[in-house]
């Protein structure tokens, strides 16, 4: 029977780096003979990708606070029993661009909600499951969403102010402070080969663990 497969997550602000880092950590990964499943959040199944486009869609009428979460939640349910598990289980690796720590940041940050509501939800369509590896690309606000400028109409997120965003990244910190054995800050601001650099280390540390732990060459 396959060990079961490491879960990481990719988190931090708006344009930061996620999705151009990703394909680049998927490169590291699959190099190194690593079975890998890529998917995000919200998304990441047919439902999942139905719920991204309402929660980032602009509407007249808005989303109150915990509707958003719910909604945040619903996805994150299929996603994990439609093809988290599934892959993990499977002995593959999977790497989120997105997952709860984002709802800390964004729904307890951003928006207000309490750490405890999250808490409790997450624990209820969680269970047990947490991310075995949570790299945090780390950037000032202002650097991220010059990256993004000029990308076309903001999405419902994208139109927040920059306090939000200056409170998400805040909140980034606390998550990456409270649990530093699962997290790996990387300095997101610099120039992107140096950032890889960055990455290429995390690669290198997962890949050697892993080996070590399942005594493989
Ligand atoms: N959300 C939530 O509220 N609660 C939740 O629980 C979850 C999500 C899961 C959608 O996420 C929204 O969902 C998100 C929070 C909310 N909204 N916001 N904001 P998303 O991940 O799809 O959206 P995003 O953060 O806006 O992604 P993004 O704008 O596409 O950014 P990115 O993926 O981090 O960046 P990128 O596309 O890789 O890079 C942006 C540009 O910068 C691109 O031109 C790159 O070539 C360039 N780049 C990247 N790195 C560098 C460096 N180092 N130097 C120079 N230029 C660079």
């Amino acid at each position: 029977m396959n060990p079961r497969g490491l879960f990481i997550t990719v988190e931090g602000g708006e344009g930061v780096g996620k999705s151009t880092n990703i394909a680049y950590i998927r490169q590291q990964l699959e190099a190194a003979g690593t079975e890998l499943v890529v998917t995000r959040e919200p998304g990441g199944t047919p439902l999942g990708e139905e719920l991204r486009d309402v929660l980032l869609g602009v509407r007249d009428t808005g989303i109150s606070a915990m509707a958003e979460l719910l909604l945040i939640f619903a996805a994150r349910a299929q996603h994990i029993e439609e093809v988290i598990e599934p892959a993990l289980e499977a002995g593959k690796w999977v790497v989120c661009d997105r997952f709860t720590d984002a709802t800390y940041a964004y729904q307890c940050g951003g928006r207000g909600l309490s750490f405890e509501t999250v808490a409790v939800l997450e624990k209820l369509v969680q269970g047990d499951l947490l991310p075995d590896y949570t790299l945090l690309l780390d950037a000032p606000v202002d650097t991220g969403m010059s990256r993004v400028q000029g990308r076309g109409e903001p999405d419902r997120f994208e139109r927040e102010e920059l306090a939000f965003f200056e409170r998400v990244r805040g909140t980034y910190h606390q998550l990456a402070e409270a649990s530093s054995g699962r997290y790996r800050v990387i300095d997101a601001s610099q120039p992107l080969p140096a950032v890889q650099q960055q990455l290429l280390q995390v690669c290198n540390e997962l890949i050697t663990c892993w080996r070590v732990r399942h005594q493989q060459p």
